[in-house]
């Protein structure tokens, strides 16, 4: 099973963290590495990553990949509870993927735009989409240890590098304790923190300049 991925990319990371919880063996195509993007545009014309090639199979988008992985190389950590449980998981995953990982990639994107053509008013509103939508999950949070209760599940996956650069981009207010609190909860995750330091060596590439902390 191959994943093509970045050790710097939220999605990537998304992805890293969910085999890292159950030690799940993978070969790990770098995309600093020039073969491994061709591969990746033999595989998916839109070349966004990452992606997960197991034998002749594509598995595209991320929940997707974590859903393959939880049916076909299953671990003791059950990322997509069963039932009814599942649907706040797969709900929280769209909500940091949709809300608070889109309006980040907008504001990070718009960086390394040239000057002329960078969209202020699309980044005013992607930051006042991150103030609600902190101010909505600090209060969903509450008296909760992960995402959607007690267990780590895939909406924990989705929330730790869309949080962590997020914050980077358009820092949570102090005021927001719950959820500053389940950011630093998460970055304490071996897993986590596993794949933090994987991309530590690319820190000064973040466009906005990467703060002197995590
Ligand atoms: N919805 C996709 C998003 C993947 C995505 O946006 N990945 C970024 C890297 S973090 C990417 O491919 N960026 C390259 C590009 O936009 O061309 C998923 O969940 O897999």
């Amino acid at each position: 099973m191959k994943l093509y991925a970045h050790p710097f990319s939220s999605y990537s990371q998304k992805v890293l963290i969910a085999l890292y919880e159950n030690a799940t063996p993978f070969e790990y195509r770098s995309l600093d590495d020039l073969s491994a993007n061709a591969e990746l545009a033999s595989h998916w014309p839109l070349k966004r990553f990452p992606i997960l090639v197991d034998q002749s199979r594509t598995i595209l988008e991320t929940s997707t990949i974590i859903e393959y992985l939880q049916i076909h190389y299953p671990g003791r950590v059950r990322l997509i509870p069963e039932g009814d449980a599942g649907i706040e998981v797969r709900m929280l995953d769209r909500i940091f993927d949709n809300y608070v990982m889109t309006p980040m990639q907008k504001i990070v994107l718009n960086q390394l735009r040239p000057e002329p053509d960078r969209d202020s008013y699309g980044v005013t509103e992607a930051r006042g989409f991150l103030d609600r939508i902190y101010a909505w999950l600090d209060e969903r949070l509450a008296g909760r240890a992960w995402a959607a209760g007690d267990a780590f599940t895939l909406a924990d996956c989705a929330a730790a590098p869309s949080l962590f650069y997020a914050d980077w981009a358009h820092e949570i207010p102090l005021t927001r304790t719950n959820l500053r609190a389940y950011r630093a909860r998460l970055l304490a995750r071996p897993s986590i923190a596993r794949a933090v330091d994987e991309a530590r060596p690319y820190r000064s590439n973040f466009p906005l300049g990467a703060p002197d902390r995590d």
